[in-house]
């Protein structure tokens, strides 16, 4: 293989990439398997997870499922110490499970402010958590925290969104301060507005669709495909000296007013 491919493959690593079953997360695993690597993907929809598996496999790739909630810590735990035991241990691990929850903030419940702090946040922290050791023990591991446009910018209705993923990139830089030294890179990933099932809703709604194409210097809404090389570059060997970066992929957005 020659010396620039090789930066970039992922030959002989596995990666574990959380929420995979349909949006950012399958274009990502489906990207991360193209490069080389034998991917788990997750999800809590076994009949989901299915799907994506057959997909994946459909198309010539090592893959296979972990069914498990990344929000409740026993099934967390299960889950990774069965991937170990199995001679599984995982190399790449892309925390990418999210959802959203919008409402103004007077009229948020604390029921979706907890999923949506619980799911963008916390699950990054449990499973990373349980993940972590097996990759020091190693020397060696690569996480992304797939972070988000609003890590560092807000907008009515999305407070439980943007405090989940302001915090995730401060979870970020704090995994880099602790685990840096043990040969971990962990780096976030901040995708901008792509057009996926969760922000159809914004895509569909004429006023909004129009904004964001006048208010992005690319003029165009993102894809997930946009996405799959930043998360490839990541868990890559051609990133082993970038560490706590959040590598934003949005269009230009976040740099012009
Ligand atoms: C919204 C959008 C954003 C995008 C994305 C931007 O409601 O403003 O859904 O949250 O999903 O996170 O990076």
């Amino acid at each position: 293989m020659n010396k620039v491919l090789e930066r970039f493959s992922l030959n002989g690593k596995r990666a574990l990439v959380t929420g995979s079953t349909q949006g950012i997360g399958l274009a990502i695993a489906k990207g991360l398997a193209e490069s080389g690597a034998s991917v788990i993907l997750n999800g809590r929809s076994a009949e989901k997870l299915s799907t994506a598996i057959h997909q994946l496999t459909a198309e010539g790739h090592s893959v296979e499922g972990a069914a498990f909630d990344v929000t409740d810590p026993t099934s967390v735990k299960a889950a990774i110490a069965s991937l170990n035991e199995g001679g599984k241990p995982i190399d790449i691990l892309i925390n990418n499970a999210g959802i959203h929850r919008r409402a103004p903030l007077l009229e948020m419940t604390l029921a979706d402010w907890q999923a949506v702090i619980d799911t963008n946040l916390t699950s990054a922290f449990l499973v990373s958590q349980a993940v972590a050791p097996g990759m020091i023990e190693r020397n060696q591991g690569k996480i992304v925290n797939v972070c988000s446009l609003m890590s560092d910018l807000a907008r009515p209705t999305i407070a439980n969104y943007s405090a989940a993923k302001g915090g995730l990139r401060m979870l970020t830089r704090s995994m880099c301060a602790e685990w840096a030294k043990c040969n971990l890179q962990i780096n976030g990933l901040a995708p901008g507005y792509i057009e996926t099932e969760m922000t159809k809703i914004l895509v569909q709604d004429e006023k909004f669709d129009s904004w964001i194409r006048g208010r992005t210097p690319s003029g165009r809404w993102g894809s997930v495909e946009d996405l799959v090389g930043a998360a490839i570059f990541l868990s890559s060997p051609a990133a082993n000296y970038v560490n706590g970066h959040l590598l934003v992929v949005d269009g230009g957005l976040s740099v012009v007013v």
